[in-house]
């Protein structure tokens, strides 16, 4: 799935107030096409794996906490390139720092309850893809 998708998570701040048609809506307008989706509450043990790379750092307790906090709603977006394309449509992780029209700017509350999860290489995003779709959710989207 290299090049053409990424993944992406609405997190429990965006989904709880009822944002996540206005954030998918945004993200079609940008040319990114919905091919797998599902909601969902991960669990302590979900979230733990899924932020495994931050596990040393000062905010990990509090990010799986918050993760946890309620349903998400991760995705499957498809658009040539994908991964940067939805980087730079995201914005930065502290909303006060994302630029005008990025999703963060427009939906996110603070740093940590910043609204969205975007994969940030292929690689990457093929891994968070497989954590949460099954095989046959992937082809189906294809
Ligand atoms: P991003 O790729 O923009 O989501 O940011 P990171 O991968 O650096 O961080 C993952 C998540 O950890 C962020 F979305 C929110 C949380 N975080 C904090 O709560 N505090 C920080 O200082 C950095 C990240």
């Amino acid at each position: 799935m290299a090049g053409k998708y990424t993944l992406t998570i609405i997190k429990p701040d965006a989904f709880g107030a009822g944002k996540a048609g206005r954030i998918l809506a945004h993200l079609e307008q940008q040319g990114f096409a919905l091919r797998a989706a599902r909601v969902m509450r991960m669990s302590k043990g979900q979230a733990g794996e899924f932020y495994v790379v931050h596990r040393e750092r000062p905010f990990y307790g509090e990010l799986v906490e918050f993760m946890t906090s309620g349903p998400c709603m991760p995705m499957v977006l498809e658009r040539a390139g994908a991964v940067a394309a939805l980087r730079e449509a995201i914005g930065a992780t502290d909303p006060a720092e994302a630029a005008e029209g990025t999703v963060r700017k427009l939906y996110a509350e603070s740093k940590g309850r910043n609204a969205i999860h975007a994969s940030d290489s292929d690689e990457n995003a093929e891994r968070e893809a497989r954590f949460f779709f099954a095989e046959t959710d992937l082809l189906a989207g294809a």
